[in-house]
């Protein structure tokens, strides 16, 4: 039984890990531009399955009402929820060559009745991520990255905040409870600032980019990504929209990391 990690948690998370890419920082000219845009969702808004949380009378006491999951989540002005919007590093010439400073905030994921806040989650890679918990019940929280390492750990409750990073870009890494099977996030860690995700109004807005050539990818854990090209001249602003739709639910390039698969119960402890 281990307790007090958090310590070692801040230590680790103070070290200077190298630039994911060579030069110099980024130095702001004046001329940068801006591409906003919105995310809508064409058809019926899928049903959501009410989340059980009968395993655990701690986080069921937290609600009133049910629970539904948020694998997809239609806006009342017919646009979508939880898309991660992000600049293509590798089909970007705009951003080739340059490096960005990590933003010296930390990117926050909450845990609230036993559920993440927020569902999907940007951050730089290097940029310090806060673990929070609000519950009075332990969970453990397991990234399971693909090209990051992964990790583990359990929360108690009154746990000071876990302090993490994610050294790599990675779009998406699924988070997971292995406490409470239905809990379940998406992090986004790209290494540049030019990043958002879609909230109640499914728009987004990416600042600060030096002018030229990008390609933006709009990811969505179950409805799978869309990309579009768009050139952004001195001082301009770009809109780019995205339209995705309930029969591209369930194509192969979502199905790895499908919410709704997750199963109720699986044996382990
Ligand atoms: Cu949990």
């Amino acid at each position: 039984v281990s307790c007090g990690g958090n310590k070692e948690e801040e230590t680790k998370s103070t070290e200077e890990a190298p630039s994911a890419v060579a030069g110099a920082t980024y130095q702001p000219t004046g001329q940068e531009g801006t591409i906003t845009g919105k995310v809508s969702f064409q058809g019926g808004a899928p049903e959501m399955r009410t989340i059980s949380m009968e395993a655990d009378p701690v986080c069921a006491a937290k609600h009133s009402g049910p629970v539904k999951a948020e694998a997809v989540v239609v806006n009342g002005n017919g646009t979508l929820k939880n898309v991660f919007v992000y600049v293509k590093r590798d089909t970007s010439s705009a951003l080739a060559n340059k490096s960005f400073a990590v933003s010296p905030d930390s990117a926050e994921l909450d845990q609230d009745g036993c559920m993440y806040k927020p569902h999907v989650l940007g951050l730089q890679a290097q940029q310090s991520l806060r673990v929070l918990t609000k519950d009075n019940t332990t969970h453990n929280i397991h990234p399971i990255p693909k090209t990051n390492l992964e990790w583990n750990e359990s929360q108690p409750p009154g746990s000071d905040p876990l302090i993490k990073s994610f050294s790599r870009p990675e779009v998406m890494i699924p988070v997971k409870c292995n406490q409470h099977p239905w809990m379940l996030a998406y992090i986004g860690v790209v290494d540049h600032p030019f990043y958002a995700v879609t909230g109640d109004d499914g728009a987004f807005t990416l600042k600060g980019l030096p002018p030229g050539d990008y390609e933006i990818e709009a990811y969505h854990e179950k409805l799978g990504s869309k990309t579009q090209k768009v050139t952004v001249g001195a001082k301009e602003s770009k809109m780019v929209d995205f339209t995705f739709s309930a029969d591209q639910a369930y194509h192969p390039g979502s199905l790895k990391m499908m919410p709704a698969l997750v199963l109720p119960c699986c044996g382990e402890k």
